[in-house]
């Protein structure tokens, strides 16, 4: 089946080649009838809107990207662990942005794992929250403004790894640590440990951590409040590969909550670097390691809580566990390199094959009698899949139309951009019985895992403008006020004028510029770029962002707004002065004359003086 499939679309492949080798139009293929209707499946027109909101991980982008599906239009990033100088976010010292992400580590993130919160099993839109591998950090982005509210480094954690929230109610997310260290830091590998760290699902402050020894990779949380799970693949403890595959099997990792929740309240832990690290010795039925083969790798529990599914990744199997009973009770062999699954909420699931270069649809209950026709259909994927995602898989009531398969390879699906080559999604229609890939769409580094939300949940939980916070400055009430050599600007700007339009300082001062963005309008973006000085700021309506940078050296430096907003967009600026030390300045915000500088007469050739 697998290799009829392969010819079949190696023969399509070749015949495409041969039409556009010959320079003439493509003739239209056998296949033709149904490229249109996928076409139309996927056409949203213009001025319509996607059914689906999908929340890609950046991976090392260190932020998140938002495509409509099933359009497959990019729609916006949400930078989180890396400055992003062109939205304004991170990329000056002197800016909150950048001092919140530089407390909490290196100012470069690896985001895997986007998970929304839940109320009574379905996504409520207030937050989405992600992993920076690298460094150790969990982030919550506000669905509210699609942006950043929290950053937190968890302790003693090294790979922050899998994530998910614990179920039904969210009040923690867990974070697996991938990457095993003595939590004393010595470099003595006998003393190595991993764990798994709870966070406050709000402020995610670490409220406790269970430590283990093993890893611990991908996460999934129970539906009833009891156990969450982890796939183990290095159970061996080992420092090297080879060590890492030695035995045949490793595990998955259940870890009963009520149970580390009474232990913490028992007192039954010891505090390292402020945390609360519970060990399992200390607290029979903590932690339940059950057996699965071989190096597993995703961790998916069913939509009806029942089951907990690992992919088996060295093993061609998924191994079915009770999710209750904790029991192992089928292993369905899928195809090579499984490595995620996910669902329809009609009974089956989708898993990933990297090796396989497919997903495979297969029926849960049939693999559990052991039904041999568990197995519903494959449909192959452009190249070597990572993580794959219904739409709602991770709720309790997944829809069942979409799914996408984040591949890690594109070979040849796109126009070649130099030896490196895009990053490749798929969308997948699951609503029939077989599965049907009606388009790819290209994507920057490296998306691993998506959620989809659907356009109704956030509706009307996504704000028009900010509220003005206290801070904001008035519309008639900006001002300049010097301490030393310390100014700080009170700003606001509006359609299509900076108040006020100049300010003077003097070489080196400490500048200051608080810039409340007055429009009442959504969409009505303003920026503040400074000449020469590296600093670029975007206020959304409402806004107020500050900024500090130093004045620099004597001179006329030109700010202006980067974002286009209107027909005077380019003549919304204004002048920083940087006077002489020995001159006098002026903190006045009235505009200066219209006329201020000498006209230039346009009938003569234009000269320049540089007396
Ligand atoms: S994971 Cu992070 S290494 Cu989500 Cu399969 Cu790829
Ligand atoms: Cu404001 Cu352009
Ligand atoms: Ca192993």
């Amino acid at each position: 089946m697998n290799n009829i499939l392969t010819l079949t679309f190696a023969a399509v492949l070749a015949l495409t080649f041969t039409a556009c080798d010959s320079g003439s139009r493509p003739q239209p293929q056998k296949g033709g009838a149904r490229q249109v209707s996928d076409a139309e499946r996927v056409y949203v027109a213009p001025g319509k809107l996607d059914d689906y909101y999908a929340f890609l991980s950046g991976g090392q982008s260190g932020s998140v990207f938002v495509y409509g599906i099933p359009s497959c239009r990019f729609l916006k990033e949400i930078p989180i662990f890396e400055p992003r100088a062109g939205l304004g976010y991170a990329n000056n010292p002197g800016s909150e942005s950048y001092r919140r992400l530089h407390e909490t580590g290196p100012m470069w993130g690896d985001t895997h794992h986007p998970v929304l919160s839940q109320t009574e099993g379905r996504y409520d839109g207030r937050w989405l929250w992600i992993n920076d591998k690298a460094n150790g950090r969990v982030a919550r982005i506000d669905l509210r403004t699609f942006e950043t509210a929290v950053i937190k480094r968890v302790p003693n954690i090294q790979g922050a790894h899998g994530l998910a929230a614990c179920l039904p109610s969210c009040k923690y997310v867990f974070v697996n640590g991938e990457l095993e260290h003595d939590l004393a830091d010595s470099t003595d590998a006998t003393k190595y440990h991993s764990l798994i760290a709870f966070l406050d699902g709000e402020s995610l402050e670490t409220r406790f951590e269970v430590a283990f020894v093993g890893n611990a990779d991908i996460a999934s949380s129970g539906k009833d409040g009891r156990y969450v799970f982890s796939t183990m693949y290095n159970s061996e403890n080992a420092v090297t590969s080879e060590g890492m595959i030695e035995r045949d099997r490793d595990a998955v990792v259940a870890i009963d909550v009520p149970l580390a929740e009474k232990a913490l309240a028992d007192g039954k832990f010891t505090r390292v670097k402020g945390v609360p690290v519970i060990k399992p010795e200390d607290v029979p039925g903590l932690l339940t390691l059950i057996p699965v083969p071989k190096n597993p790798h995703g961790c998916n529990v069913t939509p009806d809580g029942k089951y907990v599914l690992a992919s088996g990744k060295l093993s061609p199997t998924v191994t079915i566990i009770d999710a209750h009973t904790l029991k192992v009770v089928a292993e369905p062999e899928v195809g090579l390199g499984p490595l995620h699954t996910t669902f329809d909420g009609r009974g089956n699931a989708y898993t990933s094959l990297f090796i396989d270069s497919q997903i495979v649809k297969w029926n849960i209950e049939k693999a559990i009698k052991g039904d041999p026709t568990y197995i519903v259909d494959r449909v192959d994927v452009h190249y070597n899949v990572g993580h794959t995602k219904a739409a709602g898989a991770d709720s309790s009531y997944p829809s069942g139309d979409w799914l996408i398969s984040l591949n890690k390879l594109s070979k040849g699906m796109y126009l070649p951009v130099g030896p490196a080559m895009p990053e490749s999604q798929e969308l997948i229609d699951i609503s029939g019985e077989k599965m049907h890939l009606v388009a790819a769409f290209a994507s920057l580094p490296e998306p691993h895992d998506a959620v989809f939300m659907p356009r109704q949940t956030l509706a009307d939980k996504v704000v028009q403008t900010y509220e003005p916070a206290p801070a904001a400055v008035k519309l008639g009430e900006e001002k300049i006020v010097r301490n030393g050599n310390k100014v700080d600007v009170y700003m606001t700007c509006i359609r299509s004028k900076f108040v006020p339009e100049q300010f003077e300082v003097h070489p080196n001062d400490e500048v200051t510029i608080h810039l409340t963005n007055v429009e009442t309008i959504r969409d009505m973006t303003h920026g503040f770029a400074l000449s020469d000085h590296g600093i670029n700021i975007a206020v959304d309506p409402g806004q107020t962002q500050v900024v500090s940078f130093n004045a620099g050296p004597r001179g006329t430096y030109w700010y202006y707004c980067t974002w286009f907003c209107s027909a005077l967009h380019l003549e919304m600026r204004g002048r920083m002065l940087v006077k002489a030390p020995n001159e006098p300045l002026s903190d006045s915000i009235a505009p200066p004359p219209p006329t201020q500088a000498k006209a230039q007469d346009t009938d003569k050739k234009a000269s320049v003086s540089y007396e």
